[in-house]
């Protein structure tokens, strides 16, 4: 297992969209090891592929207050999504720090494969469903803040960038 990088908005790795995974092989499974340890170690109650900079329709998330509850996504798609809708606060380890609400169904519907490969569906609200959402669109390359006004995202991108800035000189 191993510890990954997470990119930090606004690389422009974070808008690449991720290819359906062929087969849940050996690869598959040291790749969602990897997105597991990662997630835990940086707080986290998801993560998905694209923010270790690996472009494959796969996420992990946990939202247990034990935090030994993984649920493994693999090719996920939405089969079904409310009509309501619920804002909820959303977080995101590639952008650290900022917190804003964002619109989503309240309730859906999840087809995807496990860890072994079994197809899978499974019906989610709340914090679940908004965390399928938000990796889910980490896949098609989009990052929350773009559900943010103009304004918000360029004060957010230009924070980004003065952190980035800092950190570099002080390395
Ligand atoms: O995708 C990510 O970067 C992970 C992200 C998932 C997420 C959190 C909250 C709402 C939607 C998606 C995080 O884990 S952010 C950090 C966090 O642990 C957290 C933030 C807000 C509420 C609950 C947890
Ligand atoms: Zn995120």
């Amino acid at each position: 297992m191993a510890l990954l990088p997470i990119l930090v908005y606004p690389d422009p790795r974070l808008h690449t969209a991720a290819k359906p995974v062929q087969a849940v092989d050996a690869r598959i499974r040291a790749l969602v090891a990897d997105l597991l340890e990662t997630m835990y170690e940086a707080n986290g109650i998801g993560l998905a592929a694209t923010q270790v900079d690996v472009h494959e329709r796969v996420i992990v998330i946990d939202i247990s207050e034990e935090r030994n509850e993984p649920l493994v996504l693999v090719n996920p798609e939405i089969t079904w999504a409310s009509d309501e809708k619920q804002i909820g606060d959303e977080g995101c380890l590639s952008v650290p720090g900022i917190y804003d609400g964002v619109e989503r169904s309240s309730a859906i519907r999840v087809r995807a494969l496990d860890q072994q490969g079994q197809s899978r569906e499974l019906a989610a609200e709340g914090l679940l469903d908004v965390c399928i959402h938000h990796e889910m669109d980490h896949l098609r390359g989009k990052v929350f803040v773009e559900y943010l006004s103009p304004l918000k995202r360029n004060r957010i991108k230009s924070k980004m960038l003065k952190a980035r800035r800092e950190t570099e000189r002080a390395d």
